[in-house]
């Protein structure tokens, strides 16, 4: 079913008119009412009358992390707190947290957008949603809650974390569709397996997954473990949250960017120039209907392309592939660059060794090197050192033929590597240490 038919399917002429109200509308306003914007579209030399079409968004400047992390908490908001109804906040690893806001009306439109989502993946009314998405300051939880309460299903705010109970409750009371990032539903299943639960004593059948980079290979892992079809959904907080881009599960082959909301342009990493359809780079997005946290050209730093080929579900919305990493996830081993996604799709298509991982980075002088710590499946744990070492070498093997990079092994023991309840951490980088 597609949601909003009008929109989610209007001829790209048609769309393009209301991208471009909508844009010079949203210039206008940051323009108007946010010092920051009006400050930097001053310095650059460009005015609001200046963005006559689409293309004229190249002279915009562009929008930062740091940018927000400077207006601290709330200086790129547009209206007065009395007109904000919600906050939510990234709390990343460093630095201060990036803090977002919304109107009522933010609140409708993210509501609308998740249930567009959830109608892509096949969910409809009759669905029990169980939402493992950890609730508060992500945007995680209580983005995809609203949109699925805005569907009409029954919705499990269970949150992350007490797998053992999550089994029980989806068992219970019949769930039908999962919410929750790729690691944590790795998680579970491994925790349903622990409990000798069989997945056909659920009536799970859809998995919505996101918030991290997951690989087709993981992919194909919890579709079969769990007997469910997996889609990918996308979103960032500075941005909205979840339902910025989704797949459909006609095809489950690039997620459609809700392109009536939010203008994608993919720029070259270093010259950040303007790329072409097809053209791997940074994807950048513009919100063209966000009230209270509009943001312009804002650089997410996730690696992407877009696609442009029409897709046989009916929606006219560009497709995006999935998201293998970020920039700054991505390792530059010895010239090589290197996603941890891509160490995923070794792991996954070797027997004796699970998906759980973790990459240390370390310098040795100048050159980085690179530790995958693997855990070994229970059955091979507890055979002789010269089956280990024989795993050791082959992961090594599929790995340079992979990436043609060296990355040193450490098998660990099973259930050594920490659990992810929501984001899995996979990288430690000790080089700055
Ligand atoms: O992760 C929003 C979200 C919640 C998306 C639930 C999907 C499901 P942030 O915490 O601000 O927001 O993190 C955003 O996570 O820039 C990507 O690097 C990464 N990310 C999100 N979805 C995907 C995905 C939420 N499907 C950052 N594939 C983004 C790969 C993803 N990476």
């Amino acid at each position: 079913m597609i949601w909003n038919e009008k929109n989610e399917t209007m001829p790209r002429e048609e769309l393009e008119v209301v991208q471009l109200a909508r844009l010079q509308a949203q210039v206008e306003r940051v323009y108007a009412t946010v010092p920051y914007y009006r400050e930097k579209m001053d310095a650059a030399g460009v005015a609001p009358g200046d963005i006559k079409t689409l293309q004229d968004i190249k002279h915009l400047p562009f929008t930062t992390k740091d940018d927000l992390r400077r207006n601290y908490p709330f200086g790129l908001f547009t209206v007065p707190l009395d007109r904000i109804v919600r906050i939510h906040a990234s709390s990343g690893t460093t630095g201060q947290p990036t803090v977002v806001g919304y109107t009522r009306r933010d609140i409708k439109m993210w509501a609308e957008m998740m249930a567009r989502s959830l109608a892509a993946a096949g969910v409809t009314q009759k669905d029990v949603v169980h939402n493992a998405y950890g609730y508060g300051l992500f945007t995680g939880g209580l983005g995809a809650h609203y949109g699925a309460e805005e569907m009409g299903c029954a919705v499990i705010p269970i949150s992350g974390g007490n797998s053992k109970r999550q089994i029980t409750l989806m068992r219970d009371f019949g769930s039908t569709v999962l919410l929750a990032t790729p690691s944590y539903t790795l998680n579970l299943a491994d925790t349903m397996a622990e409990m000798g639960v069989d997945p056909s004593e659920l009536k799970l059948r859809v998995g919505i997954f996101g918030a991290e980079p997951w690989s087709e290979q993981m992919r194909t892992e919890l579709e079969s473990r769990l007997k469910i079809k997996a889609v990918d959904i996308y979103g960032l907080s500075e941005v909205l949250g979840p339902g910025v881009a989704v797949e459909c599960i006609e095809e489950q082959r690039g997620l459609h960017i809700m392109e009536d909301h939010f203008l994608p342009e993919i720029v070259d990493r270093d010259t950040f120039e303007p790329l072409a359809p097809g053209e791997k780079g940074e994807l950048v997005f513009t919100t063209l209907t966000k009230e209270a946290f509009p943001v312009i050209r804002y650089r997410t730093k996730d690696v992407c392309q877009l696609i442009t080929k029409v897709c046989t579900c009916g929606r006219t919305f560009h497709r995006m592939p999935k998201v293998t990493g970020r920039t700054d996830d991505m390792l530059i081993i010895r010239g090589v660059n290197v996603f941890p996604s891509q160490i995923e799709e070794v792991l996954i298509g070797t027997e004796g060794v699970e998906p759980h991982y973790q990459l240390v980075v370390s310098r040795e002088g100048s050159l980085d090197t690179i530790e995958a710590q693997v855990e070994v499946s229970e059955e091979f744990f507890s055979d002789e050192v010269r089956v280990l070492e024989g795993l050791t070498r082959k992961l090594q093997g599929n790995i340079k033929d992979l990436l043609g990079i060296s990355c040193k092994i450490k098998l660990v023991e099973p259930k050594t590597i920490q659990r992810s309840e929501g984001k899995a951490q996979r990288v430690i980088d000790k080089r700055n240490i």
